[in-house]
């Protein structure tokens, strides 16, 4: 029997429902003419990550990857936004943070299963069907994608918002060479809301709808160099991502989605004690990381971001660690970083540890960050006396 085009759409609706997808929409496999204009204007501007596909062509023609396509069946998985029972920061037990994209198991993994599922019934109807897969490491962007497939509108913090679950949504698609009716986009906007761009730490949402990647936060957590200077003190706790635009959006007031039983958080896991991640190995991290999509860069941005944190919260009882760190860890990165976070800390001990440092550390970056440690105690001392704490 073959098939007619709107018995497949019904039918992949129908899978869709029962592989346990929350969003499935059409969408025609024609370029993204708009979406090339962006995207040169994004590249001249310098507001990439690096993290996308390089070529433009490839990443506005779906034909490109697949030279007969004529649909693109787009997917939305929803995640939670709250954990029940998070556990707390305490002095000498601080934690850090893993952003919400990063709870559960790897959203690729997850997503690529379903649209392996979707796959399977499509070919059970037209066997010879060509079929790609993307999640968020493909060439198209998901959020085009899905915008045209009807899944959700695109605000001004850049996220792909749905109307039921709000930006808290994976995304992924399949292209195909089947024809399929398509879905029309959804006409919602922002209206005069704000608030997303005003509450940007660093100012990386630059105009509705158009982030520089550089500036943000999510990205800069993910860099294996040195964090640079400007965003050391805002940062926080965070470990990987960042959800302050999606946190304040009234689109997502009071949604949190947990049915997607992959992506429920454990807490020990996204929310981590700080100091014992200092000194796991890399068979300790991948076991207890590995299958989280926050691990993607490795342990050593982690690491990073945790010496960080500890600086933040002006812990104390991580000196000794930090010390040891400055004096034997064989990553530069993570050496600077220890003393720009003992010089935060402050201490007889860390100065101590820093002066030494200064005679036999041999690496200019760390050298430079041993010497902004001391700025930052001598600073610290200064503003002591000033307040007769001296
Ligand atoms: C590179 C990348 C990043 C970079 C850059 C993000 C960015 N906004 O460009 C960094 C590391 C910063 C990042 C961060 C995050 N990311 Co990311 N990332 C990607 C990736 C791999 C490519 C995105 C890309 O090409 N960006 C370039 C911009 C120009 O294109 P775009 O964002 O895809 O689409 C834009 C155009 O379509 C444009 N547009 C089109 N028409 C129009 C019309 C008008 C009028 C306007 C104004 C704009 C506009 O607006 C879209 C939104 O910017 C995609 C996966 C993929 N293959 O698409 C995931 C993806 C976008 N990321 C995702 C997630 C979850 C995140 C984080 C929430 C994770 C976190 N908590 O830290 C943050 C969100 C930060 C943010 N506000 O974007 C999801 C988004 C899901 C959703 N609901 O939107 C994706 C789709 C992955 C997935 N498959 O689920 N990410
Ligand atoms: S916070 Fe406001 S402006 Fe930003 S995406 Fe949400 S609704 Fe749009």
């Amino acid at each position: 029997m073959k098939w007619q085009p709107e018995a497949i759409k019904r039918e992949l609706i129908q899978a869709a429902k029962d592989l346990n997808i929350d969003k499935i929409g059409f969408a025609s496999a024609d370029p993204f003419e708009e979406l090339r204009e962006r995207l040169l204007r994004h590249r001249e501007l310098g507001y990439e990550s690096g993290f996308e596909e390089l070529d433009i062509e490839k990443r506005t023609d779906p034909r490109k990857t697949l030279p007969e396509a004529k649909t693109i069946i787009a997917i939305a998985l929803a995640y939670p936004s709250k954990m029940s029972d998070p556990p707390r920061s305490e002095p000498g037990k601080y934690r850090g943070v893993f952003c919400r994209a990063s709870w559960g198991e790897d959203y690729h993994r997850v997503l690529r299963r379903r649209l392996e599922g979707l796959k399977k019934r499509l070919l059970e109807m037209v066997p010879e069907a060509a079929c790609e897969i993307m999640v968020d490491t493909g060439a198209l962007s998901d959020r085009a994608v899905a915008e045209r497939a009807g899944i959700g509108w695109i605000g001004k913090n850049t996220a792909l918002i749905t109307e039921e679950f709000g930006s808290w949504v994976y995304l992924g698609e399949m292209i195909t060479d089947v024809y399929i009716p398509p879905d029309t986009p959804v006409t919602e906007g922002c209206g005069d809301c704000t608030l997303c761009i005003d509450a940007c730490p660093t100012g990386a949402l630059v105009a509705p709808g158009q982030l520089n990647a550089q500036a943000c936060l999510a990205y800069q957590t993910q860099t294996k160099g040195f964090l640079s200077p400007e965003y050391r003190d805002i940062i926080g706790n965070h470990l990987y991502g960042f959800d302050t635009c999606q946190l304040v959006c009234p689109k997502n007031r009071k949604i949190n989605f947990t049915h997607q039983e992959e992506f429920r958080p454990d807490p020990e896991k996204v929310k981590p004690l700080l100091q014992p991640l200092l000194t796991m190995s890399n068979r300790e991290f991948r076991k207890r990381f590995g299958n989280m999509a926050g691990s993607w860069r490795g342990k050593k941005p982690i690491q990073r971001n945790a010496i960080l944190a500890l600086g933040h919260f002006r812990d104390h009882t991580s000196v000794p660690l930090l010390i040891q760190l400055l004096q034997e860890d064989p990553r530069p990165v993570i050496r600077g970083t220890a003393a720009w976070a003992l010089g935060k800390i402050g201490g007889p001990e860390a100065e101590d540890a820093l002066r030494q440092a200064r005679d036999t550390e041999n690496d200019p970056d760390v050298l430079r960050e041993v010497d902004e440690g001391l700025m930052l105690l001598k600073e610290d001392q200064r503003s002591h006396n000033r307040r007769g704490l001296g």
